[in-house]
């Protein structure tokens, strides 16, 4: 818990957790103050990232919406972080937290929001539906709970292959979970005992759809156990919980207990998308304990038990910016796509896993 890992990190020296890399990846074993901050790091660029999206979006430059995971970014960056090589990961809209921790480089990402040809869906699909299929990372089916059986049937492949030490974690909001597809994967996963979590984020609105309106159950983690899964729930602005609970769940299906089902509370601190003010939220619901800033409450518990100092904390934010600056510039030099040229296909066929040649 990070109660012990608080008071571990006091009486360890103030060094800064390693840089999010992908060169390196997720150090797996960290100790737990050390992953606090890697995590943390993670949501800083992904807060970065995503402010400088939506600045770009109002000035016009970016085709198609933006859709953002604010006040998410604590519940997505620990479904990201603890997954290895050869678990699937399947991200929805608001899990740039998790898609970074997992290993999706953020020039992708600007090369998919600004219509790169050389991005990884050839600029030719919605902003948010980008994945890499050879990297595990499953591209986003928009329709909501789809995804459920699309990891189910993926870990069942890899069963059938033969591979070994595996897990999957898809994503999915308490909208997505009212689904009939929602309910058809999840029973199918407990029927076949794959090793799958699922992390359901219940940020209180489907667009503009408030909780009561969306189930009458008392609380949506009861439903595990009709489902034949294990549930947990989870205060997501509190990223100490977010990593110890979501860790632990992947940690269990990985030793073969039960499916997973983690319910983590938050609100979403935007609209659905930046084209929705989200005015339709009561003030006395941003009052609320789960509409806290995740980012803000990690950033006061490093302060608060001194895990780095002021000047490491500015550090970490202009680093920040400076990749994101970067992968902006560096993909608004690149090439649109051409219909009328190219062979079309995203990732679906030829191209599938494959990541483009250069432009000519
Ligand atoms: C089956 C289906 N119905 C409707 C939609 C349209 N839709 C896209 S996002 C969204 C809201 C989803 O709410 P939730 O699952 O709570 O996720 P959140 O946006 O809050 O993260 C809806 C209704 C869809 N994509 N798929
Ligand atoms: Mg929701």
């Amino acid at each position: 818990m990070l109660q012990t890992a608080q008071r571990t990190a006091k009486s360890k020296t103030k060094k800064a957790a390693s840089a999010p890399s992908h060169k390196t990846g997720a150090d797996k074993a960290a100790p737990p103050h050390d992953r606090f901050l890697e995590a943390f790091r993670w949501m800083l660029l992904t807060r970065t990232l995503e402010e400088k999206l939506v600045s770009l979006y109002r000035g016009g430059l970016i085709t198609g919406g933006v859709y953002i995971g604010k006040g998410q970014e604590a519940v997505s960056v620990a479904c990201g972080l603890f997954l290895q090589k050869g678990d699937i990961f399947a991200p929805l809209i608001r899990d740039q937290a998790g898609r970074s921790a997992f290993g999706e480089p953020l020039l992708d990402v600007t090369r998919t929001y600004l219509g790169s040809r050389l991005g990884p869906m050839r600029g030719r699909d919605g902003n948010i539906h980008r994945g890499h299929p050879r990297n595990n990372e499953l591209a986003m089916v928009s329709h909501l709970g789809a995804m459920i059986s699309v990891t189910v049937g993926t870990l069942m492949a890899k069963r059938l292959k033969g591979d070994k030490n595996f897990v999957g974690l898809a994503c999915i909001g308490e909208g997505g979970m009212q689904t009939g597809s929602f309910h058809e994967g999840m029973n199918l996963a407990a029927v076949e005992q794959v090793p799958l979590v699922v992390v359901a984020t219940n940020n209180h609105y489907a667009y503009s759809t408030p909780n009561d309106r969306e189930f009458a159950c008392r609380d949506l983690v009861d439903r595990a156990i009709g489902y034949g899964f294990e549930g947990y729930s989870l205060d997501g602005t509190d990223l100490g919980a977010c990593l110890d609970v979501i860790g632990s769940a992947v940690k269990r299906v990985r030793a073969g207990r039960p499916p997973q089902l983690v319910v983590a509370s938050v609100l979403r601190l935007s609209g659905h998308g930046e084209h929705d003010d989200a005015s339709y939220v009561p003030e006395e619901v941003k009052r609320q304990p789960f509409a806290r800033d995740c980012l803000k409450v990690a950033e006061q518990t490093i302060v608060d038990l001194n895990l780095v100092d002021a000047e490491t904390l500015g550090k970490w934010r202009k680093d920040a910016i400076a990749q994101v600056e970067e992968a902006i510039a560096a993909a608004q030099q690149e090439p649109a796509p051409e219909g009328d040229k190219e062979d079309w296909c995203a990732l679906s066929n030829r191209g599938l896993a494959d990541q483009p040649e250069s432009p000519e």
